[in-house]
């Protein structure tokens, strides 16, 4: 049976708010996990993912896990041990614990961010192209994708990894005309990965349909998933403003843009 009850990890940050806004459409309860109070929320769970007895609790009796908790940027490797490889291992061994069935996990381009980006006609970004991250924070995804491969092939745990571009309302650079995933598509992608049957472990690129795309949407397609927008409509302004993207600048070459050269840094 699909879903319906559904803890959201991450429910206060970017993309976690914007999934607390257009998720409940398709029918899904949301149970609310965060390290921070979550704005207007008076029953969303406040919870460090390291607080293993917590997020035991918080996996109690849902059907599956939406999982975007945890540092989203570079970071020393410390925390980012602790945030996302002990943290995402915690929320793995809760839901084996508790008979979860299904997780959806928020991967990043970042796990392959060091692959050279399509150019002129090359082909798309297969999803097994091989692993290349740009970051400490790159390498805890690749983590958190082995990790899901693992509880599948031992426990029957499912996940769908959505190697997720740039999820924000609009797209602001020119290389997110071709990794944008608007948040519409978000939602209807993380609602194919959370029902399509049997997806084991299944890897996806996770972004709109996207004139300029990098990456080939296959095995998000083969989910059900049918995005519906199009980052080209902001082409013009974006590329007015801030020019093509160049053959000789490093920031521009590889999937991960920015993260390679100058990768922006968790505040917290
Ligand atoms: P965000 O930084 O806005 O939100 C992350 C949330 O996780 C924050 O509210 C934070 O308080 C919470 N968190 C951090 N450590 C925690 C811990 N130890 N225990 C409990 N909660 C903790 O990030 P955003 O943009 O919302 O991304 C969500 C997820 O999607 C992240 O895992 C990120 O790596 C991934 N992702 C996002 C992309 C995007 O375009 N927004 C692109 C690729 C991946
Ligand atoms: C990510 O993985 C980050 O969490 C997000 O903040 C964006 O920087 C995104 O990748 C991106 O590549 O644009």
């Amino acid at each position: 049976p699909a879903p319906r009850t559904v803890l959201l990890t991450g429910a206060a940050g970017g993309l976690g708010t914007l999934m607390r806004d257009l998720l409940p459409a398709y029918g899904y309860d949301l149970r609310l996990l965060d390290l921070r109070p979550v704005e207007g929320e008076p029953d969303a769970i406040t919870a460090d993912l390291a607080d293993r007895d917590a997020v035991r609790e918080a996996v109690r009796g849902v059907d599956a896990i939406l999982h975007l908790a945890g540092i989203s940027l570079e970071a020393p490797f410390e925390k980012i041990l602790k945030a996302n490889i002990e943290g995402t291992y915690h929320l793995y061994e809760a839901a084996r614990e508790e008979g979860v069935g299904r997780i959806v996990f928020a991967s990043s381009n970042h796990a392959v961010g060091y692959t050279p980006r399509p150019r002129g006609d090359d082909p798309l970004i297969p999803v097994d192209t091989p692993r290349r991250p740009d970051t400490f924070y790159g390498l805890s995804k690749c983590f958190g994708e082995d990790l899901a491969q693992l509880y599948w092939d031992r426990h029957g745990l499912e996940t769908v990894s959505v190697r997720i571009g740039s999820c924000f309302p609009e797209p602001t650079s020119v290389r997110m005309l071709s990794v944008w995933m608007s948040p519409a598509d978000g939602a209807r992608l993380f609602h194919a990965a959370l029902t399509a049957e049997h997806v084991g472990h299944t890897v996806v690129h996770g972004s709109s349909a996207n004139t300029r795309l990098w990456w080939d949407l296959g095995t998000a397609r083969a989910l059900g998933y049918e995005p519906q927008d199009d980052s080209e409509p902001y082409a013009e302004k974006l590329i007015a403003e801030q020019g093509e993207l160049q053959d000789g600048n490093e920031a521009h070459a590889y999937l991960g843009g920015q993260f390679v050269t100058d990768p922006p840094v968790w505040p917290y």
